[in-house]
């Protein structure tokens, strides 16, 4: 059995990220790392801050924080608000870590070896009015492709096209908005993709057929285009050195890898982060190498991230693995994600529109978002986030089907029968039906996730409640009670058994909810260990005599006042 290495699109370091980050790129390889490890995988879930680059010099800048202080502040402010999301990473890094210093030089030094590297005079934008070089993201103007005005220097965000600075139409400076620009001369370092184009084609054309559309489809337009020879320096203060040892006259002149170079590297420098963080404790179980060199069917790579970061994971970075010329892991999977739309608009940071992960916590506990966002995930279009469909969601699926089924079950077998899983009663032949729907349902369930398809999984963990409720319905234990109580008895605690299966399969999706279900039992072993065919189609673990309590009411009905508070607090469409 392979083992199981994921991960997730780093997330930058400025600002807390908005819902449609989440759901394009941690939350779902959360769920699907839980259900890996509920099923008995080993599971390697890494992430890491992106901290490099332009965004963050100027996010420092503007707190008036130096940029590394402000690094560590605001790294620890996006890992509170995923621990609130109950993202189990294993380990969730920073790419300005030493470890990635290291990996990331080792890197450099192996392509200039292998003649992938080269130094050239290039000519760069330089704004007086900034008193700087404009790193390209900096660079803003219109897409010389498609005509979106907001281009900006490295790619398009609109047609998805890798752009440099000069190809742009009326550049302006991103920071000040002066159009008064100069190009100068300066040296930097490029890595010669051009040279690996054609491996990297027979690369991807080996792995593509596996992939999603949306992923394939991305990775060959841009090998149709091309690969570019690509400058992967920059003049900034911040980011991983040039090393003095292979390019004395760079690095004394201070310049810095390209965010876009280190930022994969830390995929494994986030992994030996974990590894070094366990040093003295536990070396043996985190051996980060055996995650990532030379391990080839060993291990199973998948990658979570929105669509515009698919050209960077499926030709650059292994482009970049490919010129090191040593056997470091390269991606599986790579599950890419459309767009969250918030009431068909952007969801923009700049314009404050939209739900960000921290006010999101704010208003509801995790689960409730986990379940929304996974059920209406972007995966083959947009999808779009309103707070009619999130209150009509929360309240059908959430508090009536599961919730409210949780509670009755257990409030009124501990009226009737006392506060053990009742005794009594032979399964007959609506139990029967019951399990090969539950066992049909489960197994449609795995295979959707196995697949990766997160809407399907999420249809059918919801038909599974609903199948719960249907046999309430057709059981009414509370009208059977009057003339069978064995037979009530029978039903309810069959019903009991669905609620400990809920628990057990829901919590990819809602780990929370799932704990506060499991633990209604005092079962002796309390694990979220995988229910068999066998079990869910028999539906009798729980036997007769468990001790059970009745939890707290496990999601709130979200009233036509609450809808009206939200839609005032964040804006009610894409215009507000
Ligand atoms: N930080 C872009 C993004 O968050 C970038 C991803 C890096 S993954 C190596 O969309
Ligand atoms: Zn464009």
């Amino acid at each position: 059995m392979a083992r199981h290495l994921i991960t997730s699109a780093l997330p930058y370091i400025n600002g807390i990220k908005h819902l449609g980050n989440m759901v394009g790129s941690m939350l779902p390889a959360d769920v699907y790392s839980r259900y890996l490890r509920q099923r008995g995988h080993e599971v390697l879930y890494i992430c890491a801050t992106d901290e490099h680059g332009t965004p963050a010099e100027l996010a420092a800048k503007e707190q008036g924080l130096p940029v590394d202080e402000f690094c560590a502040q605001a790294h620890d402010a996006q890992k509170a608000v995923y621990d609130g999301f109950a993202l189990a990473f294993d380990y969730f890094g920073r790419s300005s870590s030493e470890q990635n210093v290291e990996i990331t030089q080792h890197f450099a030094r192996r392509l200039n070896e292998n003649g992938f590297i080269e130094e050239r005079a290039i000519r760069q934008v330089y704004s007086p009015t900034d008193g700087r070089f404009l790193p390209d993201r900096y660079v803003e103007g219109t897409c010389p492709h498609c005509g979106y005005d907001k281009a900006r220097g490295d790619q398009c965000e609109n047609c998805t096209r890798v752009l440099d600075p000069t190809d742009l139409i009326n550049p302006r400076s991103a920071i000040s908005g002066s159009t008064d620009l100069e190009v100068r001369e300066t040296k930097h370092l490029f890595l010669l993709q051009s040279k690996l184009q054609h491996e990297v084609e027979e690369w991807v054309a080996a792995h593509e057929e596996e992939w999603p559309q949306l992923a394939a489809s991305i990775a060959r337009k841009w090998l149709n285009e091309g690969l570019h020879d690509r400058a992967i320096t920059r003049d900034l203060d911040w980011g991983v050195p040039v090393p003095s040892d292979t390019w004395p006259e760079l690095a004394a002149e201070g310049k810095v890898f390209y965010v876009w170079f280190d930022a994969p590297i830390e995929y494994i420098g986030a992994t030996k982060e974990w590894s070094d963080a366990a040093r003295d404790t536990d070396p043996e179980n985190r051996d980060w190498k055996s995650w990532w060199y030379d391990v080839d069917a060993d291990v199973r790579y998948t990658e979570f991230m929105a669509k515009d970061n698919v050209p960077f994971h499926t030709v650059m970075f292994p482009a970049t693995e490919l010129g090191v010329r040593e056997p470091w892991k390269k991606v599986d999977y790579v599950k890419a994600f459309n767009w969250l739309t918030y009431y068909g608009g952007k969801f923009s940071t700049s314009q404050k529109r939209g739900v960000f992960t921290d006010q999101a916590l704010d208003i509801l506990p995790a689960d409730y978002w986990r379940y929304f966002l996974i059920a209406n995930a972007p995966e083959s279009d947009d999808s779009s986030f309103t707070w009619e469909h999130f209150t009509a969601t929360v309240n059908k699926d959430l508090a009536d089907t599961l919730g409210n089924f949780v509670n009755r079950v257990l409030s009124f077998s501990k009226k009737r029968f006392g506060e053990e899983v009742p005794a009594g009663g032979e399964p007959g032949e609506a139990e029967a039906k019951l399990g090969e729907e539950i066992a049909r349902l489960l197994a449609e369930y795995e295979s959707q996730m196995e697949a990766l398809q997160f809407r399907k999984a999420a249809a059918a963990l919801r038909a599974l409640w609903s199948a719960g409720n249907s046999y309430l319905e057709e059981k009414a234990p509370w009208l059977e009670i009057k003339t069978d109580k064995d037979g009530a008895a029978l039903t309810l605690r069959t019903a009991m058994n669905l609620i400990h299966l809920y628990a057990v399969v829901s919590e990819p999706f809602i780990p929370a909810t799932s704990a506060a279900m499991r633990q209604a039992f005092a079962l002796k072993d309390d694990t979220a260990t995988w229910i068999t065919a066998d079990e869910a189609r028999t539906l009798t673990a729980l036997t007769p005599g468990i001790p059970f309590t009745v939890p707290p009411v496990l999601f709130a009905k979200l009233t036509d006042e609450d809808l009206e508070t939200y839609k005032e607090r964040f804006g009610g469409g894409p215009t507000a």
